[in-house]
C-alpha cells in the first residue's frame, strides 16, 4: 500500500466548486445497499475545468450529469470531471456494504441497526463528494428499508414524508433546513426503544426530544434525558444561544469509535455515554453522560451553525467546545473538582503528547490522518487556550466576543483566527501575541525564582519562560501567559490576588510595603497550561494548604508535597539509601481528614494522590522501577500514618447516599487496603451490601492492587451478575487489565478469548487493552518487554479491523524517550514491525514513522 502524503495549513485553497444542494436515497439492503446522490454543483473559481469528487473504497454504479451518462476517471480513489458548465446537476449512484465495514466510518452496522459516522472523512466512503467543511449544502434524505427490522429511519432536521412499500419495506424522508458540511450528515436505521420529552425555548419554541436506546434499556435513558435538558437551559443562560430545530435526537448504539458526534439535530452517542442506572453505572459514568450529552448539544452553535473552514481548524469548534462543556459542569457542579480533572489532563495526557513523536499545535500545521488529530492537545489544551482567553477579557469582554463571533460568522466555516479576531474586536483586548498560541506546539517551562528584601518590605518574582523544541518545530517562541498569583501573609491572610501578564521571556514582577516574606500561591487555578519550576519549601507547601483561597491551589500543594516525597525516595533507592518520610506529610493529611468543613469531594482528589503516569511528566526520564517502588513505598506511609483518622471517615460515610460522600469513602478504602489485609473485610462487606455500583466497583478497585482469593471470589460474583450487560462487563475487563503482578499478561490473553470481549468492538478494546497500556505501567513496561508484545500484536489485528481504534490505543508504545535505553530498544523494535506491516494504515503510518524518524 502507498502512503499518502501529508497536507498542510499553508496550502489551503478554497474549493473550485461548491455543492448547494444534495438529495440522497439511501436504498438500505445489507450487502446490496445503494446510495443514489443527487448534487447541484457550481462553479466558484471561472479558470477552473476540472471537478476532484473525495471518493473511498466505493464501487460506482452509475453516473450522470444533467441526466446524461458522463466520462470520469478515478485516480487514487477520486473521481475526475472534466469539461464542466458552469452549474449542473451530478448523479452519482454508489452500491455498499455496510456490514463488512469493521472501521465503523461511513455507513455500517452496529448491532443489527445501521449508522453512520461521518466526521472527520467518513462521508467520503458512501458517495462521492467535495468531502471537506467549507462546502456547505442543504440535504434532503430519504431512506428506504425493511419495515419490521427497521422501524426507525433518522436522518438530519425535520422528517418530511413517510409511507409503506411493497415488499414490506418502508421510507421516510427528511430535510435539514441549515447548509452543513458533509461530516454533520447522520442516518440511523433500526429498531429501538424511544424515550421522548420536550423544551421550550426561551423564545417559546417547543422542541420534541428523542432519545433512542436498545430494546430493553429505555429505564436507562432518563440521564441522558435529563442532562439534554440541562444543557439547553444552560445554554440560553450563560450563553445566550437557543436551539434551532424543532426536534433533537439521539441515537445510542454499541459499536462507536468516540464518544459521540454532534451530527446536526441527530446526535449518534457510544452506549458508554448514554445508558445509566445507579445499579450499573458510577456516579462518575453519570457526570460523564453529563457532560457529553451537553459537549454534543453545545456543538450545535459552536461547530453545527459555525464550522471549520478547514480540519487544521479543528480545535475552533473542540476547544472551545471542551471549554463550554467545562463550564457548564462547573456551573452545575462543583467548580473545583472540575477544574481538577480538567488540570489532571493536561498534566498526565497532554504533557505526554508534547514531548512525543505526535506533539502539534492546536492549529497542527501538517496531517496524513486527520483522525489521529482528535487530540488532549487539540481538545483539550485548545480548551485551556480558550480558559485564558477567558481570564484575559473576563466573562463579560469573552461573551461580547461570543455575541459578535456568532453574529459576524453564523452560517460559514471559518478559522481559528477569526475566532481571535471576534474576541479582540468586541472586548478591546490585544490579543496579538496571544495568538502564539495556536501555532506554537509544547508546554512552556515558567521559571520563578522569589527575593524578599527586608530592608525596603519589597518582594520580588523572577519570571521566565522556554519553550523546548519539539519534535515538529524548532524555534520557539515566548507566548503571552496569563499569570494568576496570590500573595499570603506569615498569619495567613490573603494580600494579593491579581492575574499577572507574562509576555517576555524574563521579567520581574516587584510588589511593595510587604513588612514579611510572603508565601506565593503561583499559576493560580492552572491558569495557563504551563509547567511550573518553582522549588516550595515543605513549609510553604503546608501554608498553602491550611490558606490558599483557592481550593484547587490546595490540591496542587498537597500533589506538589507528595511528590517531592517520592522523588525523594527514589533518590534514595538509586543512591542503595533506605526509604524515608518526613511526618510532616502525614500530618497534613491527618489535618484535612479532619477538617469538617473541607469539601468531601476536593478531599477525595487529594487523597487520590498522583499516578505514576504523573509522576512520570514531571521528570525527563523516569526509573519507572524505583518510581513505582518509591510511590507505593509513600501511599503505605501515609496511609498507615492515617490509619485511624481514614477509619473513622470510611465509617462515618459509609451509609451516606451521595456522590462526593461515595467518592470520599472510597479514597479512604483505597488508602485502608494499603495498610493491611486486615481492611479487607471493609471493601468485602461494602462489595456485599452496595446498593450501587459506585460502592461495587470502589471496593472491587480497592481490592484491586494485587491479586488475592477474596478478589478472585468477589471478581467471578460479579462477572455472574453481570454477564449480560456489556458496559458493566467493560469494568470487570479493565479490573483485571490493571491488576499487578507478572502473571497479568496471561490473564489478559486469556480473557481475550472470553465472551465478554471482542476485537471488533472499540469499547471492549479499550477497557482491557486500552487500560492494561495505559494505566498499568508497571507490567506494561515489563523488563521483558512481554507489555509491548502484547499491545503489538492486538494492534497488527487492528490495523486492518479498525485503523482509528489501533492509532489510538498506540499511543504508550510511542512515547518511549522517557524511560531505560533497554526498554526503549524493545519498544522500537515493536514499532519497527508495525512499520513492516504490508498493508499499513495511514493512520498508524503517521504515528509509527514519526516514532522512527
Ligand atoms: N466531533 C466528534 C469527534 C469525531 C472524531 C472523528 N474521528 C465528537 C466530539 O468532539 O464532539
Ligand atoms: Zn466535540
Amino acid at each position: 500500500m502507498t502512503q499518502v502524503q501529508a497536507k498542510y495549513l499553508k496550502d489551503y485553497r478554497a474549493p473550485d466548486y461548491t455543492i448547494s444542494h444534495v438529495a440522497l436515497d439511501f436504498v438500505l439492503a445489507g450487502s446490496d445497499t445503494r446510495v443514489t446522490a443527487t448534487s447541484q454543483v457550481r462553479r466558484l473559481n471561472d479558470s477552473a475545468t476540472s471537478l476532484l469528487l473525495d471518493g473511498e473504497a466505493l464501487s460506482i454504479e452509475a453516473l450522470t450529469v444533467d441526466g446524461n451518462p458522463y466520462p470520469y476517471q478515478v485516480q487514487d480513489g477520486q473521481l475526475l470531471l472534466e469539461n464542466l458548465a458552469a452549474e449542473f446537476e451530478l448523479q452519482v449512484i454508489t452500491r455498499l456494504d455496510p456490514g463488512a465495514n469493521s472501521a465503523l466510518e461511513g455507513l455500517y452496522m452496529s448491532d443489527g441497526a445501521y449508522c453512520t459516522q461521518c466526521e472527520a472523512q467518513g462521508f467520503r466512503r458512501i458517495t462521492y463528494f467535495l468531502d471537506r467543511p467549507d462546502v456547505l449544502a442543504i440535504y434532503t434524505v430519504r431512506v428506504e428499508a425493511d419495515k419490521q427490522a427497521f422501524p426507525y429511519l433518522l436522518s438530519n432536521g425535520n422528517q418530511v414524508e413517510a409511507g409503506d412499500l411493497d415488499g414490506g419495506r418502508h421510507f421516510v424522508c427528511w430535510q435539514d433546513p441549515f447548509p452543513k458540511p458533509a461530516y454533520l450528515f447522520a442516518l440511523v436505521a433500526g429498531d429501538f426503544d424511544l424515550l421522548q420529552d420536550s423544551f421550550v425555548t426561551k423564545s417559546g419554541r417547543e422542541v420534541a426530544l428523542q432519545v433512542f436506546v436498545d430494546k430493553g434499556n429505555l429505564h436507562k435513558s432518563h440521564h441522558a434525558m435529563a442532562s439534554l435538558k440541562k444543557s439547553m437551559a444552560w445554554d440560553e443562560q450563560r450563553f445566550d444561544l437557543e436551539y434551532d430545530l424543532d426536534i433533537y435526537m439521539i441515537v445510542a448504539v454499541d459499536f462507536f469509535n468516540m464518544g459521540a458526534m454532534e451530527n446536526k439535530g441527530l446526535n449518534v452517542f457510544n452506549t458508554k455515554y448514554v445508558l445509566a442506572d445507579t445499579a450499573s453505572a458510577t456516579d462518575d459514568d453519570y457526570h460523564g453522560i453529563e457532560s457529553v450529552v451537553a459537549h454534543e448539544y453545545f456543538h450545535n452553535w459552536t461547530g453545527n451553525r459555525i464550522t471549520c473552514r478547514d480540519w487544521f481548524q479543528l480545535s475552533l469548534k473542540e476547544g472551545l467546545t471542551v471549554f463550554r462543556d467545562q463550564e457548564f459542569s462547573s456551573d452545575v457542579g462543583s467548580r473545583a473538582v472540575n477544574r481538577i480533572h480538567a488540570i489532571k489532563v493536561i498534566k498526565n495526557q497532554q504533557f505526554a503528547e508534547d514531548s512525543s513523536p505526535m506533539a502539534h499545535a492546536i492549529r497542527p500545521e501538517s496531517v496524513i490522518e486527520m483522525n489521529n488529530f482528535y487530540t488532549v492537545t487539540v481538545y483539550n489544551k485548545g480548551a485551556e487556550v480558550i480558559r485564558m482567553m477567558h481570564t484575559l477579557l473576563g466573562e463579560t469582554g469573552f461573551q461580547a466576543g461570543m455575541k459578535c463571533y456568532v453574529e459576524r460568522h453564523d452560517g460559514q466555516a471559518v478559522t481559528c483566527d477569526d475566532f481571535v479576531a471576534a474576541m479582540e474586536d468586541a472586548s478591546g483586548v490585544d490579543l496579538s501575541q496571544f495568538r502564539r498560541w495556536y501555532s506554537q506546539s509544547g508546554t512552556p517551562l515558567v521559571t520563578v525564582k522569589e527575593e524578599y528584601d527586608a530592608g525596603a518590605n519589597q518582594y520580588r518574582l523572577h519570571i521566565s519562560q522556554r519553550t523546548l523544541p519539539t519534535a515538529e518545530q524548532a524555534e520557539k517562541w515566548p507566548l503571552h501567559i496569563p499569570f494568576d498569583l496570590e500573595l499570603l501573609s506569615a498569619e495567613g491572610e490573603s494580600i494579593l490576588n491579581r492575574v499577572l501578564d507574562v509576555t517576555q521571556a524574563e521579567q520581574t514582577f516587584v510588589f511593595d510595603d510587604l513588612p514579611s516574606a510572603p508565601v506565593p500561591s503561583l499559576l493560580q487555578n492552572f491558569s495557563a497550561p504551563v509547567k511550573l519550576l518553582f522549588n516550595y519549601s515543605i513549609e510553604q507547601l503546608l501554608h498553602l494548604i491550611r490558606f490558599a483561597s483557592s481550593e484547587v491551589a490546595k490540591w496542587e500543594a498537597s500533589v506538589t508535597l507528595f511528590s517531592q516525597s517520592v522523588w525523594h525516595n527514589v533518590a534514595s533507592l538509586q543512591a542503595g539509601q533506605s526509604m524515608h518520610i518526613d511526618s510532616r506529610l502525614i500530618d497534613a493529611i491527618k489535618g484535612l481528614l479532619l477538617e469538617p468543613d473541607l469539601d468531601q469531594a476536593l478531599l477525595a482528589e487529594i487523597l487520590h494522590f498522583p499516578n505514576l503516569s504523573t509522576l512520570i511528566e514531571q521528570v525527563n526520564e523516569a526509573d519507572i522501577d524505583a518510581l513505582s517502588m518509591a510511590r507505593t513505598f509513600v501511599l503505605e506511609e501515609i496511609a498507615s500514618g492515617c490509619e485511624d483518622e481514614l477509619l473513622a471517615r470510611y465509617r462515618e460515610l459509609a451509609a451516606i447516599d451521595a456522590p462526593a460522600a461515595r467518592s470520599l469513602k472510597n479514597a479512604a478504602l483505597l488508602l485502608l487496603l494499603n495498610v493491611s489485609d486486615e481492611h479487607q473485610t471493609l471493601a468485602e462487606n461494602q462489595y456485599r451490601h452496595a446498593t450501587n455500583m459506585t460502592d461495587s466497583l470502589g471496593a472491587l478497585t480497592a481490592l484491586n492492587s494485587e491479586d488475592s482469593v477474596l478478589r478472585q471470589t468477589l471478581l467471578d460474583d460479579f462477572q455472574q451478575r453481570w454477564s449480560q450487560t456489556p458496559l458493566v462487563m467493560d469494568k470487570w475487563l479493565t479490573l483485571q487489565a490493571t491488576c499487578a503482578g507478572d502473571e497479568r499478561i496471561d490473564a489478559i490473553k486469556t480473557l481475550m478469548q472470553h465472551p465478554a470481549f471482542s476485537l471488533s468492538n472499540p469499547n471492549r478494546v479499550r477497557a482491557l487493552i486500552g487500560a492494561f497500556s495505559a494505566a498499568n505501567l508497571a507490567v506494561f513496561h515489563r523488563q521483558d518487554g512481554a507489555g509491548y508484545q502484547l499491545l503489538t500484536d492486538v494492534i497488527i489485528e487492528l490495523n486492518t479491523l479498525n485503523p482509528q481504534v489501533a492509532a489510538r490505543i498506540i499511543t504508550p508504545l510511542i512515547q518511549f524517550k522517557k524511560f531505560d535505553e533497554s526498554r526503549q530498544v524493545l519498544m522500537q523494535q515493536s514499532l519497527q514491525q508495525i512499520l513492516a506491516l504490508p498493508q499499513l494504515s495511514n493512520d498508524l503510518f503517521e504515528k509509527v514513522s514519526k516514532a522512527l524518524a
